[in-house]
């Protein structure tokens, strides 16, 4: 008996593991095992006192009562008034010391902060969120429920906690028809066809996940905004929005034009000191206020990649923040200014020119010019969201402005939703990167842009989102841990990157050790290994700079007027940045500093190409040459990446079972992809430099043969542009209405094999593919996959592995293409390697 209910125990065991979408995705709340649930259930008091009425601490009970039925399989009583008996009370500190004064913390809690303390009060015990406000109250209940979740003791609490930055937010590039321009999980949850969406619960639950990290404002339409934003008719559809968000105490924001007064208020100038454009966003101000009393504020990115701004109109900065920012300041608004400003037209053959100068060049001058209410808004480097930059150098700079960092979640030019890059490693080099911007203190980047080394009143965080209406939310399981992490950070961003992702991942894939060790161990490293393979030592990402800024494409940097140069050409690479004989960017920043980056032998190898050019023999610190570590860490991070592939196939069965197949797959096409980029930057700088890779490894690929070598029926051949992007430089492709072969001949060993064949998946049709060995159809597929790319190049490049064929001397392995719409069943080449499993 005892053995058959094992038996069903054991059967029953993989429904335990029910398939999870990612939608709830750090907070699932999912049971806990026996052991622990049991050990909670004794702690956790069975009632919870709630004393607010505010909507954030109904939410916070509402929460509390979720969280402790979905964990424990318990559900508290709630109650409104404070007895003897056991239980967890939430409020203010204010309302708590009306209600139970014996329960009220000592010493004050600040703005958004809160406290978790057991207190024992006339014999029984009780578990008391205290926070100063309601969103404190909202932000302490998570913390307590995620100490549940990871399997923190809550037995004996006393622990206060206060947000490092007032300034936690989020901003949105999601336009009003529904796309969003750099969103890669789907379209938008705020809007359809120029109004808000009918059904806005996502965005509530959205609201919720933003609300748990403690983050309270967010800005909803794209940057590059469209001015019907401020239009009449559209008002109720932000008022939409903010009532879907504001049971989570999560403002909204809005991002305007700095034409509008003309566009929408039919004016006949924008000029900021004009008279009647003051009066427009003056009553503009007040009419979206009368929609949207708690408008967090606005957003404007001007004179940047065409959008229009003040020197359109002889104007400054200053000029045209401070026009804004007072009509925001009666009702409270902030005003956030775009520190991204440049001139997306550089003449890119003057050697002096660099967009990296463009920010500090732009604001330094100003600094001081600005109203109280007005942030300049700065993105961590002084490009664009690169894989690897300095810290701009503007955070060193204003000391009387008020500043905040923007970060980027959304992966831009980090892999999109298709590559696991966990940035917050990236993210924290920043942010304690020491700006020595006083002397004697130490200045970090996150002290300066929350205001705390030049003691301005506020400060902090934002962080660009972009998520989608795809139930992941980012179109990746693993994405999702950047806003978790940006969230933390923005909260505290003295927590480690190892105790960040350990949280996360326990929370979203459970407790597992082995779980918890290998999921933390592959984000952790994922930074390093998306750079290895894209674009190291400095080079910027090295992708597609004028497309989708996806695929590899060495050259879009260069010879083009938007400034991401890195200047590679047969003599050497890097971009010379230094005072002495460079654009003097390294000048821009602090003596400190600029020392480090003005030299050669001072710069760390990480950036030496972002700050200097240099001969490919240059030697790095660790004695290599460049172009052998640009080999290198090509070979590591496609190396890496197979081994993530592996690593996660040892989860089988302790992930449940969707998103274990989930996060396989795009490891996989990730780890095919990690080789193109090998491939296309090697083979590119190989055939700059002519300078051979030490290890022999670069043009040489045993078991390749090129489609366009092979015996081609119907296929023609296709020269590929950028020429990196293909093996061999060219492709095979079939042209319409044609069912095209290309043949190979094995001469290896007779055993088993498996047959690697890279073919190109653009996303504009479908076309089928079919693997014959000696006439025997051994594989089929479609090349379905939705990737960012509608060309033959390194976006489309795909693979398709069948695994295990026995191959003899003299068999024929014919792929068969048939082309849909613009898919050309394009091929690139095959592999046969000896079966690996
Ligand atoms: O990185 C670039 C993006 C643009 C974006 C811009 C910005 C919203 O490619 O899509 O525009 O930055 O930050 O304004």
């Amino acid at each position: 008996m005892r053995r058959v209910l094992c038996l069903i125990l054991l059967l029953l065991l993989p429904s335990v593991l029910h398939a999870e979408s990612g939608y709830d995705a750090w907070l699932r709340y999912a049971p806990l095992d026996d052991v622990s649930a049991r050990r909670y259930r004794d702690a956790v008091p069975p009632v919870v006192i709630v004393l607010g009425a505010e909507t954030p601490i109904q939410s916070a009970r509402d929460e509390l009562v979720r969280g402790i039925k979905g964990m424990l399989n318990r559900t508290p009583r709630v109650e409104s008034r404070v007895s003897g008996d056991a239980a967890i009370v939430i409020g203010t500190v204010t309302q708590i010391r009306q209600a139970a004064p014996q329960l009220a913390p000592a010493g004050s809690i600040e703005t958004d902060g809160f406290s978790l303390r057991t207190v024992r009060a006339n014999g029984a015990r009780f578990v008391v969120i205290a926070a100063q406000n309601d969103l404190g109250v909202l932000y302490g209940t998570f913390a307590f429920l995620r100490k549940i979740a990871v399997g923190e003791s809550i037995a004996d609490l006393d622990q206060k906690e206060t947000p490092y930055s007032p300034i936690r937010w989020i901003n949105h590039w999601d336009n009003l028809d529904g796309s969003i321009e750099r969103g890669y999980g789907g379209r938008s949850i705020f809007w359809e066809n120029g109004r808000a969406r009918q059904d806005l619960s996502r965005v509530t639950d959205y609201g919720r996940l933003l609300a748990s990290l403690g983050i309270n404002g967010c800005s909803i339409n794209n940057v590059n905004a469209d001015p019907r934003v401020l239009s009449p008719e559209f008002l109720p559809q932000i008022a939409r929005v903010a009532e879907a968000l504001r049971p989570w105490g999560v403002k909204v924001l809005i991002s305007v034009d700095f034409g509008s007064p003309r566009t929408i208020g039919g004016l006949t100038t924008f000029d900021p000191l004009d008279p009647s454009v003051i009066a427009f966003w003056k009553n503009k101000a007040d009419e979206i206020y009368r929609a949207v009393p708690d408008l967090g504020g606005f957003v404007l990115k001007a004179d940047s990649e065409g959008r229009i701004g003040p020197s359109a109109v002889g104007r400054t900065h200053a000029d045209a923040a401070n026009v804004i920012a007072r009509a925001l300041k009666p009702h409270g608004g902030l005003f956030f200014y775009r520190g991204f400003v440049y001139d997306n037209r550089m003449d890119w053959r003057n050697l002096k020119n660099d967009r990296a100068r463009a920010a500090y060049d732009n604001f330094k001058d100003l600094d001081g010019k600005f109203d109280d209410n007005v942030f300049i808004q700065i993105k961590n480097g002084p490009i664009d969201f690169q894989v690897r930059e300095p810290a701009s150098p503007l955070f060193g700079t204003l000391e009387k402005t008020n500043q905040i960092i923007e970060l980027q979640i959304t992966q831009e030019y980090m892999g999109q939703a298709r590559h696991t890059v966990f940035l917050v490693p990236m993210w924290k080099e920043v942010l304690d990167f020491d700006m020595k911007a006083r002397p004697g203190v130490s200045t970090p980047v996150k002290a300066l842009v929350t205001g705390k080394t030049f003691n301005r009143s506020s400060g902090g965080f934002v962080g660009v989102s972009n998520v989608g209406l795809e139930e992941s939310w980012y179109g990746n399981q693993l994405s999702q841990a950047n806003l978790y992490g940006f969230g933390r950070l923005a909260w505290n961003p003295d927590l480690s990157s190892k105790q960040i992702v350990e949280e996360w991942t326990r929370l979203t894939f459970g407790n597992d050790p082995k779980v918890v060790e290998t999921i933390a161990n592959v984000q952790l490293t994922s930074w390093r290994t998306y750079e290895n393979y894209t674009g190291p030592l400095g080079l910027q990402t090295l992708t597609d700079i004028v497309g989708n800024h996806f695929g590899v494409a060495v050259e879009a940097s260069e010879r083009n007027g938007w400034g991401q140069w890195h200047r590679a050409d047969e003599q050497g690479v890097g971009m010379d940045r230094s005072a002495a004989t460079g654009t003097g960017f390294a000048g821009q920043y602090r003596p400190e500093v600029a020392k480090i980056y003005e030299t050669v032998e001072n710069t760390p190898d990480d950036l030496l190409l972002f700050m200097h050019h240099v001969p490919y023999t240059q030697k790095l610190k660790s004695g290599k040459t460049v172009i052998q570590y640009i080999y290198d860490s090509h070979y590591e991070g496609a190396e890496s990446v197979e081994k993530y592939v592996n690593d996660w196939k040892s989860l089988r069965g302790r992930v449940d079972d969707r998103r274990y197949e989930e996060v396989l797959a795009q490891l996989k096409y990730q780890a095919g992809q990690a080789i193109v980029w090998r491939d296309a930057v090697n083979g590119w700088f190989y055939k700059a430099s002519k300078i051979p890779d030490a290890r022999g490894r670069v043009g040489n690929y045993p078991g390749r043969f090129e489609a366009e070598a092979a015996s081609l029926t119907g296929y023609r051949v296709l020269s590929v542009t950028p020429f990196e992007a293909a093996s061999g430089e060219k492709a095979v492709e079939c042209p319409a209405g044609n069912t095209c072969t290309a043949a190979f001949k094995f001469n290896g060993q007779a055993g088993w094999y498996d047959i690697t064949v890279r073919y190109f998946d653009v996303n504009n049709g479908i076309a089928r593919y079919r693997v014959r060995v000696s006439g025997q159809m051994v594989d089929e597929w479609t090349g379905a996959d939705r990737v960012p790319s509608r060309r033959v190049d390194s976006g489309s490049s795909a693979r398709r592995i069948v695994e295990g064929l026995a191959l003899r001397p003299g068999d024929e392995i014919q792929i068969e293409g048939i082309p849909n719409e613009g898919e050309t069943a394009a091929l690139d080449y095959i592999e046969i390697h000896p079966a690996v499993n």
